[in-house]
Parts: C-alpha cells; sequence; structure tokens
C-alpha cells in the first residue's frame, strides 16, 4: 500500500464503508462474486449512533454485515480492513475522513461527497501525504480494480461491468478526473484492449486527494499494467505534473492522454462545466494546451477525443505485436442472482403473496378505505361511523347505520374508574407503565363478563328468536345449559335504576331502523329474568347485540349468509373494544396528570382465608 510500490488493492482487499447505502454496498458486494472472491470487499459498516448487522447478499446467500457507531471501534473490529469508503455528505466528510486517516489501520480513503471544503481537502492531503496514505477523490465515484476490488458505485451497472469485463484483470491502467466518463472509457478500453487492470476517478475538484500523475507512477510500477490511459480535462494544472514526470522519464509505460474541454474556446466568456475545477481559466489551463505539453512530453495524444479510441488501441496492439502483453485468459464470470422484485418488476418470474388483505390499499396516490379514497371520506363529510363500516363491513351503510354506530361508540367511550377495564388502566399507569401498556391492561378485561358480551348476546337472540322459543323457554333453556343469559344483568343497573344507555339506544332505534323485532325480543326476555330478580336488565351489551341484529337484517345492505357470518365471526365485541379505548386512554393521562403514586390494595379490603 504505499504510493512507490503501486498495488493498492488486491482479491483480498477489506473495506470499511461510512454511512450506510444499501445499494452501493450490495454492488460492491456483487462485484465481488461476480470475480469469485472468497471474502466480502465490505468487512464492516459504519453508521454513527447505531450498531448491529445489516443483512446484504453475497451472491445468492444472505450475510449480515457487522455495524459499529465509531470509526475506532470499526477499525479495532476489522484491524485487516485497511480501505475507508466515506460516504458521507459534505458536511462531515473532511471530519470522518481524517479520523479515518488517523487509523493505523486505514491506508485509502475514497471520499464520495462533492462539495467538500477545499482548505479541508488540503488538510487531508497533508496528512495522507506524511503518513504514506492515499486519498481518492473527493467528488469521485472512485475506482476499481478489475477482477479484485470495487469501490462502491463505480463502472456502474453489472450489465456494464460484465460488458467491460470488470471481473478479470486486463492489461490497462485507466485515470480519470471525471467518474461518469470513466464508464464510458472501461467501454471504450474494453473494446480495444484485453480491459482494465485498474481505473480510478481522482474526482471533479480544484484539490484532488490524488492525482493524475500520482496514479500513473503507481501503475508504472504495477507490473501487470502495461500502459495507462488518462483522461484529463480543461481547468487547473495537474495535467502538467504529469507533463514533468514524463519529461523526467520516470514513466516508461506508453501514455495514451486526453485532456477533454477543447470546446471552451468556442465560449466567449469563461466557462464552468460539471466539475469545481473544471473551468477555462488561463491558456495553460486550456485543453489544447496541456494536450499540446503531454504530446511534447511523449504521450499519445490523439488530434480529438473522436480519435482516443484508436490512439488506445494501436498502442495496445504495438505491444501485442511486440510481445509485451501476453493474450489474457478469459473466465465466464458467475450469473448474479438478480432480486426478486426486479424479476417480478421485468414479468420473469412470479411468487406467491403471503398476505391477502381487502379493506384498504395505501400503494396509490392516496390511500383508499375499502375503495374510497381518503379525500372522498373527507370531501364528503363523512364520520366514524362511515369509516367503521368501510373497514369492518367493506360498504357504505345508510347514514342512520353509522349513526348508530357513532352512538354506540360515544355511549360505551367510558363508565366511570370503578369498572374492571378502567380499574387495571389506572393501576397500569400508577405503576409507572406507558400509554399502550396501561391502555391494554385495561382492554384486556373485556370479555364474557364485562363488555365483551356483545356478540354472544346477538348470537343467542338470533337463534332464539329465529327458532321461534319463547322468552322463558329460551332463558330456562339458558339455565339447564348453566349458561347466564349474554346481554342481561348488570352489578349497579336494575329495574329501579334503568341504564340511560340502554333506553337512548332503544329511542335511537325506534326512531330511525325499519324493524326493531330482535331487540324487541330481548326486552321480553329482560321482562322475564326481571321476575326472577330485580338487576337482570338488559344491559348495554345485550341492547347493541339485539339492535345491531335489526340494524343487520333491517337495512338490506347484508345477505342473510353475511349476518350469519358477522354474527359467528364476532365483529361486535369490536364496537365496545374501539369505544372503551378513549376511556381508557382518558383514564390513562387522568393518572399521569395526577401524579398518582404505585397503587396498593389495602389490605383491610381483603379477606386473609385459611
Ligand atoms: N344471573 C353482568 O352479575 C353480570 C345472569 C343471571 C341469568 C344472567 C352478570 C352476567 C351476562 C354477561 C353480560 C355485560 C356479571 C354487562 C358491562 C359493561 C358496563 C359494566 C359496568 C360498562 C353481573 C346473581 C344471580 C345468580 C346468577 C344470576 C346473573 N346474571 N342469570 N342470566 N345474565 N351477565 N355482561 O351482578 O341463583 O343467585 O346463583 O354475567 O351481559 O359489562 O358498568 O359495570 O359500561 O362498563 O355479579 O356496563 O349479570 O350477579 O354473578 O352475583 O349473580 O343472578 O346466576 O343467580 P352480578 P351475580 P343465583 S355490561
Amino acid at each position: 500500500h504505499d504510493m512507490a510500490t503501486g498495488q493498492l488493492f488486491s482479491q483480498k482487499t477489506q473495506a470499511l464503508f461510512y454511512n450506510y447505502k444499501q445499494l452501493p454496498i450490495q454492488r460492491m458486494l456483487d462485484f465481488d462474486f461476480l470475480c469469485g472472491r472468497e471474502t466480502p470487499s465490505v468487512a464492516g459498516i459504519v453508521n454513527p449512533g447505531s450498531e448491529g448487522f445489516q443483512k446484504l447478499f453475497f451472491g445468492q446467500e444472505e450475510i449480515a454485515i457487522p455495524v459499529h457507531s465509531s470509526i475506532e471501534t470499526a477499525c479495532t473490529t476489522h484491524p485487516t480492513a485497511d480501505v475507508f469508503i466515506n460516504f458521507a455528505s459534505f458536511r462531515s466528510a473532511a471530519a470522518s475522513s481524517m479520523a479515518a486517516l488517523n487509523q493505523p489501520t486505514i491506508r485509502v480513503v475514497a471520499i464520495i461527497a462533492e462539495g467538500v471544503p477545499e482548505s479541508d481537502t488540503k488538510e487531508l492531503i497533508a496528512y495522507a501525504r506524511a503518513n504514506n496514505k492515499v486519498v481518492i477523490g473527493p467528488a469521485t465515484v472512485g475506482g476499481i480494480q478489475a477482477g479484485a476490488f470495487r469501490i462502491g458505485d463505480t463502472a456502474g451497472t453489472l450489465d456494464n461491468i460484465i460488458k467491460c469485463k470488470l471481473y478479470r484483470p486486463g492489461s490497462v491502467g485507466f485515470v480519470s478526473k471525471s467518474g461518469g466518463m470513466s464508464n464510458e472509457l472501461y467501454n471504450t478500453i474494453a473494446r480495444v484492449t484485453d480491459g482494465i487492470y485498474e481505473g480510478i476517478a481522482i474526482g471533479g475538484d480544484v484539490f484532488p486527494g490524488s492525482t493524475l500523475s500520482d496514479h500513473v507512477l503507481r501503475f508504472n510500477n504495477i507490473p501487470q499494467v502495461k500502459m495507462m490511459v488518462v483522461l484529463g480535462e480543461l481547468g487547473g494544472r495537474d495535467e502538467y505534473s504529469l507533463v514533468d514526470a514524463l519529461k523526467e522519464g520516470k514513466v516508461q509505460k506508453p501514455v495514451i492522454a486526453w485532456v477533454s474541454g477543447t470546446c471552451a474556446r468556442l465560449f466567449k466568456s469563461e466557462v464552468q462545466f460539471g466539475h469545481a475545477g473544471a473551468k477555462s481559466g488561463g491558456e495553460l489551463e486550456s485543453a489544447q494546451a496541456k494536450n499540446q505539453a503531454l504530446r511534447e512530453a511523449g504521450a499519445v495524444v490523439p488530434s480529438s477525443y473522436e480519435a482516443f479510441e484508436n490512439a488506445i488501441k494501436e498502442t495496445f496492439e504495438k505491444l501485442v505485436e511486440g510481445g509485451k502483453i501476453p493474450p489474457v485468459s478469459e473466465v465466464k464470470p458467475p450469473q448474479i442472482p438478480e432480486d426478486l422484485k426486479t424479476a417480478i418488476k421485468s414479468g420473469k418470474v412470479r411468487a406467491p403473496t403471503h398476505i391477502i388483505s381487502t379493506i384498504s390499499d395505501d400503494r396509490g396516490e392516496e390511500p383508499c378505505y375499502a375503495g374510497v379514497p381518503m379525500s372522498t371520506i373527507i370531501e364528503r363529510g363523512y364520520g366514524v361511523g362511515d369509516v367503521i363500516s368501510l373497514l369492518w363491513f367493506k360498504r357504505s351503510l345508510p347514514r342512520y347505520c353509522t349513526q348508530f354506530i357513532e352512538i354506540c361508540i360515544m355511549l360505551c367511550a367510558d363508565h366511570g374508574p370503578c369498572v374492571s377495564g378502567a380499574h387495571n388502566t389506572i393501576v397500569t399507569a400508577r405503576a409507572g407503565k406507558d400509554l399502550v401498556s396501561s391502555l391494554v391492561s385495561g382492554l384486556l378485561t373485556i370479555g364474557p363478563r364485562f363488555g365483551g358480551a356483545i356478540d354472544d348476546a346477538a348470537r343467542y337472540f338470533k337463534d332464539a328468536y329465529d327458532k321461534g322459543l319463547a322468552p322463558y323457554e329460551f332463558v330456562e333453556s339458558m339455565k339447564k345449559k348453566g349458561i347466564r343469559v349474554p346481554g342481561i344483568g348488570h352489578r349497579i343497573k336494575s329495574r329501579d335504576n334503568r341504564d340511560k344507555r340502554v333506553q337512548l339506544l332503544q329511542q335511537y332505534a325506534h326512531t330511525h331502523f325499519p324493524s326493531v323485532k330482535y331487540m324487541e325480543y330481548a326486552v321480553k326476555v329482560e321482562t322475564y329474568t326481571l321476575s326472577k330478580a330485580n338487576n337482570l336488565v338488559l344491559n348495554v351489551d345485550g341492547a347493541i347485540g339485539s339492535l345491531f341484529l335489526d340494524l343487520l337484517a333491517g337495512s338490506g345492505m347484508f345477505s342473510k349468509q353475511e349476518i350469519d357470518e358477522i354474527v359467528e365471526i364476532g365483529y361486535l365485541n369490536g364496537l365496545f373494544v374501539l369505544a372503551r379505548s378513549v376511556g381508557l386512554i382518558g383514564h390513562t393521562f387522568d393518572q399521569k396528570r395526577l401524579k398518582q403514586p404505585l397503587y396498593r390494595h389495602p389490605w383491610e379490603d381483603v379477606l386473609y382465608a385459611k
């Protein structure tokens, strides 16, 4: 890893990747697989503030790559990973790059971000040079050693990599300022030579971490590199250090060079191209002047970019003829498994789904409830009752039905702090638990005795009514079976202290429902049970259960089969669960607001029996 000795990477090189970016990391691993690497080229990920593992593919296998919250930990954990690929934004790229350069294990730092302050880059360059480390970038896509190691997105798609034969080494060392143009040149070089040995994009900033000549001199020392292709651009004087190196005879291998931006002369004023460094400055910085200087120093410089390919071709062929380049051994790269998503999209494969859902869809421009878009729900002034009818019953019910649903929700929202659900919620909130824990501890008490008798009430009343059982026959048959009639009986309500909620529901139904036959049957049952005991009133569960049967049967919106299914599955306890959640949430807030301490039940209130 010495700039002087040349080779930066090998098939064993491993990197630390700064900032979790799934796509470029996966691209590196796909390249590894293509090259037949035994170990993944990414040893670890540094993602400030988080730790753990990220799952990625290595061929067809999934692997877990460790994630570290700091550069230091990542370096100590992976001491053999000596390349640091920095995907930080321009705001933090310099600091994290310096932190990486400070690590004894890190030799090469690639900085992808554009817009890193030049003064920061200069500090990085000075530190790297003093410590014999290499900086590639900033503002670069990175680089690639064919068949060995790829930085991030270098060379683009896998298709391009395969077309450019970058999965096995060739004989050309390539260095470019532009990352985008390097993709173009990988293609060109693959067409007319045996391919790339190593390609580096130094980045388009005015002060690149390593220069064109740094890499050319390095390539000069790599025995496998037989010729070098250099793509410079107008602006800056970087190319002149290469001119000097050529003149001083430091480069023994053929260099084919082109400096792009010759068109700048066509503009009357100074032109700034895409890169920070690519602006037409003085004459010396023009593409023409730099091309001429390179030509005079001994590089092969074509007359135009169009002639670049032919110049590369001729140089390569001469080397082959002179016996300097042995034929490359061709290998067939393995097939990279396609991602399921991509394959499905292209219609190549089909896969069974794991979930079926029919009530809502969030994929379009706006979410839909049972096919009704949110905007329609708002425009039409729908209420909670309409939303419930869409999501539970998958249809829009008439307003009198949705209003009945809303009345159920409002009337059952709370029944004071002493009922089972509220008590549990209060105790839980006072034990310091969070909202959801306090809420569910209350909800868990809803069942056959408390609030959860609506479905059973509907089931038994429907069965008895449909069979034509007289109320006394029904109650007595239940007694024989040892089952309490669901929907009948209350702890505090009685003949002389009727439940107002039941009365309100009955009044509403009498006014709006076409038929209340099930509710009238339930009232007859109540008359009979009241003859047995004062508290055996039709309770709120029984009222809702019987009235919902009337809604289902009388609205004309449900088939007989659908009604049976609703009763069998048991939708109606959902009304109590939903409603009471409102109250239980209120009780949680109330206890927190009152800063109530841990609840302990008093000894005096417990019978300690033997
Ligand atoms: N007996 C509700 O019982 C309660 C009988 C019965 C025949 C019956 C009881 C019951 C069915 C379930 C039901 C919903 C447990 C209630 C609600 C929400 C709430 C709550 C709130 C809110 C009350 C005394 C004698 C015994 C029993 C007999 C009782 N119920 N016989 N059918 N249904 N009902 N739940 O008062 O001969 O002495 O042995 O299970 O519909 O939860 O506000 O509190 O909004 O939060 O504890 O309104 O009725 O009566 O158990 O001492 O029984 O009556 O067999 O006879 P009690 P017990 P015997 S609404």
